[in-house]
């Protein structure tokens, strides 16, 4: 049969609108596909879980593929190494460093992806967050557009998605948390009940507090990773991600927690 070019227009657009129709009510919706909210993305979609992951750029993975000023390894510590043996991503201990290990950040993102796709996660790239939904006093969902759209700044008005769970995985802006204390005027979770912003580089104390930062900051609204340090003020600990992941597995059993008492 010879292929017709509108066959494969209809297909995409008709496959990727059944996509889209069926997460705009989910159980938990992610901003950003860095590597603390696919680590969360790929365990509660394992668990069940209806997870959509709304990232901004083309290429879900967020700082991982640039390693550390580009030369592309990262470093983990072997608390995790079960973690990168589960999906599949290899590495190497560092030599006279011992508990520490590096691994290719071209594999390590691109594992981190496919491993929550495969597990049932949805990521839908190049949308970008420009709102919450904000409703009976919690947050209740995402309001969406195009990257390109917003990067452009073009007046396009947004759609919308509803979830029961909101995580911001947005990385060093903390972009959700921003503007939900920004305009719905909201009280975190926090010493002084708003974002007590990132300090410098402290790769041990970072690495910790990444993990302890990862929390419920407002009913419905999570962060974790870079955004849950730059809440709660935490110290940054360059290219090394074992606390990016330990913060995904935290952000998973906070929200699956969260789901199940409801
Ligand atoms: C849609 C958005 C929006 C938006 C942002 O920064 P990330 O990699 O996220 P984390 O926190 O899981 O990992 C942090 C790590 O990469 C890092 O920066 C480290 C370890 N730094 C240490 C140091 O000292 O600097 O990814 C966040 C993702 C990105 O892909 C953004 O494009 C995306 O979120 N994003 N997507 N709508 N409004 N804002």
């Amino acid at each position: 049969m010879a292929l017709s070019e509108n066959v494969i227009s209809r297909a995409i657009i008709e496959s990727y609108s059944a996509k889209l129709l069926s997460h705009l009510e989910v159980d938990v919706a992610m901003v950003g596909g860095g590597p603390s909210a696919l680590t969360a993305a790929r365990i509660l979609a394992k668990r069940g879980k209806k997870v959509a992951v709304f990232e901004r750029h083309l290429a879900p993975g967020g700082g991982v593929w640039g390693g550390g000023m580009l030369f592309n390894n990262v470093v983990v510590q072997d608390d995790v190494l079960d973690i990168l043996d589960e999906i599949g991503v290899g590495h190497k201990p560092v030599d006279n460093a011992p508990g520490y290990n590096t691994v290719d950040s071209v594999e390590l993102a691109s594992g981190l992806i496919f491993s929550a796709i495969k597990a049932g996660a949805v990521v839908f790239n190049s949308m970008a967050v420009e709102d919450v939904v904000f409703k009976d006093g919690r947050v209740s969902g995402l309001v969406l557009n195009w990257g390109p759209v917003q990067k452009l700044g073009m007046f396009v008005d947004p759609l919308m998605v509803t979830a029961k769970c909101v995580l911001d995985g947005t990385g060093h802006p903390c972009e959700v948390i921003n503007l939900a204390t920004r305009k719905a005027q909201i009280k975190l979770d926090t010493p002084t009940g708003g974002i007590l912003g990132e300090k410098p580089m402290w790769a041990d104390s970072g690495e910790v507090s990444t993990v302890e930062n990862t929390r419920e900051y407002f009913p419905g609204l999570f962060a974790s990773g870079m955004s849950a340090n730059n809440v709660m003020g935490g110290y940054r600990m360059g290219p090394i991600f074992g606390g990016m992941i330990k913060s995904g597995v935290k952000a998973a059993d906070l929200i699956t927690k969260a789901l199940e008492s409801n």
